[in-house]
C-alpha cells in the first residue's frame, strides 16, 4: 500500500468510524470536585460519550477554571463546550431560574422529587427556551440533596437567626428567602465560604449534607439544622452554537450520555445524606444535627407566599408561567 492509499484509507476509516465527524476533545467544567455529586455525574457522562463516540471529554472540576460564574461565561463564549451550573448562580442571568428558591416548593419525598425532575414540563420545555436565549443548550436539571443550614449557634426558629449572617449563593430570591427567615443573607461565591466562616465574615451557610461533609463545613460551624425547605438543584448545559452545529448522531450521543448520567446520579444519591451525616458525626461528635418539627418549621414555611410573590416581581417576563407550570408538574409528580 502506498502512502497515498494509506492516507486515503485512514481518512475513510476516520470519517466512517466517527459517523461523519472528526474526533474532538470536548471541555466540560463543573462547580464541585471529581468525587462530589457533580463530579460523579460528569465522570459518567464522560464514560458514556467516550464509549459511544470517538470524542474525548476533558473534565475541569471546581478550582481549575475559576468560580461558577467564570465557567458559565467560558461556556457562553465557546471556550468550554459543557458546564454544570446551579440555578443558585444562574438566577441573575435567567431570572426565571430563581423559582428553585421559593422555599418548601420542591417535595421532601425523594420519589416525588425524582419523578418531578424526570417528567417536568418546566424543566423539559420552558427552561430550555430560556437558556437558549442566553446561548445555552439546557441538557438536564437534577437534584443534589436536601439543603441543610449550618451555623455556629443552634437554630430552632426565626428568632435564632436575628443577626446571623448566612452565606447564600448569588441569587436575589435566595437572599429574599433568608431575609424572610429572619437572617442576614450574605451572597458570596463558593470559594469564599470556608475562609468567611473562619474569619467571622459569615456565621452560617446552607448546602446538602454530602457537600457539608466533603468541603468540611463542619470544621467551621457547629450546628446543622434541617428546615426541610429545599433540595439543591443543578443544571448541565452545552454551548448552543456548538450543540446545534453537531451532526445528529453526536447530539444523540450527548443526550444519551446525559440520560445515563442522570439515572446514575439518582442511584448514587440513595442513602448519601445519611452516610454523609454519619461521617460528619464521626469526624466531629459534638456537631449537632437537628431536624425541626413541623411546629418549628411552621414560621419558616409561612414565608413561602411572600417569597413566591417576590419571585413574580423579580423572576423575569415568564415568572408566572414558570411558577404555574412548576406547580402543575409537582402535582403530577405527587400522583
Ligand atoms: O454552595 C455552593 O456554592 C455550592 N454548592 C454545591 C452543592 N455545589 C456547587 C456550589 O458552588
Amino acid at each position: 500500500m502506498t502512502i497515498k492509499t494509506l492516507t486515503a484509507a485512514s481518512l475513510t476509516a476516520l470519517v466512517l468510524g466517527s459517523g461523519g465527524a472528526f474526533a474532538d476533545t470536548w471541555r466540560y467544567a463543573f462547580e464541585e470536585a471529581l468525587d462530589e455529586v457533580q463530579g460523579v455525574f460528569a465522570q459518567k457522562f464522560k464514560e458514556e460519550v467516550e464509549a459511544n463516540s470517538d470524542h474525548e471529554v476533558q473534565l475541569f472540576p471546581f478550582g481549575t477554571l475559576g468560580e461558577s460564574d467564570n465557567i458559565l461565561e467560558q461556556t457562553q463564549s465557546g471556550i468550554l463546550q459543557f458546564v454544570n451550573q446551579s440555578p443558585g448562580f444562574t438566577g441573575s442571568l435567567i431570572p426565571e431560574a430563581q423559582v428553585f428558591f421559593v422555599p418548601y416548593l420542591l417535595p421532601e419525598d425523594d420519589q416525588q422529587l425524582f419523578k418531578f425532575f424526570r417528567e417536568s414540563e418546566t424543566i423539559n420545555r420552558i427552561f430550555p427556551e430560556l437558556y437558549a436565549e442566553q446561548g445555552l443548550e439546557l441538557l438536564t436539571m437534577y437534584p443534589e440533596g436536601e439543603v441543610m443550614l449550618t451555623t455556629k449557634q443552634p437554630v430552632t426558629g426565626p428568632a435564632d437567626l436575628g443577626d446571623v449572617k448566612v452565606r447564600v449563593m448569588t441569587n436575589p430570591l435566595l437572599v429574599e428567602s433568608y431575609q424572610a427567615f429572619g437572617a442576614t443573607p450574605t451572597p458570596l461565591p463558593w470559594g469564599e465560604v470556608y475562609g468567611g466562616l473562619q474569619t467571622g465574615i459569615i456565621d452560617g451557610q446552607e448546602n446538602p449534607a454530602f457537600f457539608i461533609e466533603s468541603t468540611r463545613m463542619y470544621e467551621v460551624t457547629d450546628h446543622i439544622t434541617r428546615l426541610g425547605h429545599n433540595n439543591f438543584t443543578t443544571a448541565l448545559m452545552a454551548n448552543k452554537d456548538f450543540f446545534d452545529g453537531l451532526p445528529e448522531e453526536d447530539q444523540k450521543v450527548i443526550e444519551d450520555a446525559t440520560q445515563a448520567a442522570f439515572d446514575h446520579i439518582i442511584e448514587y444519591q440513595q442513602g448519601l445524606t445519611e452516610t454523609s451525616l454519619d461521617k460528619i458525626k464521626s469526624a466531629k461528635p459534638e456537631m449537632t444535627v437537628t431536624t425541626l418539627t413541623e411546629e418549628q418549621r411552621a414560621p419558616f414555611r409561612e414565608t413561602a407566599d411572600q417569597v413566591e410573590a417576590t419571585f413574580l416581581e423579580i423572576g423575569g417576563p415568564r415568572a408566572q408561567e414558570v411558577l404555574d407550570q412548576m406547580k402543575a408538574d409537582l402535582e403530577a409528580a405527587a400522583n
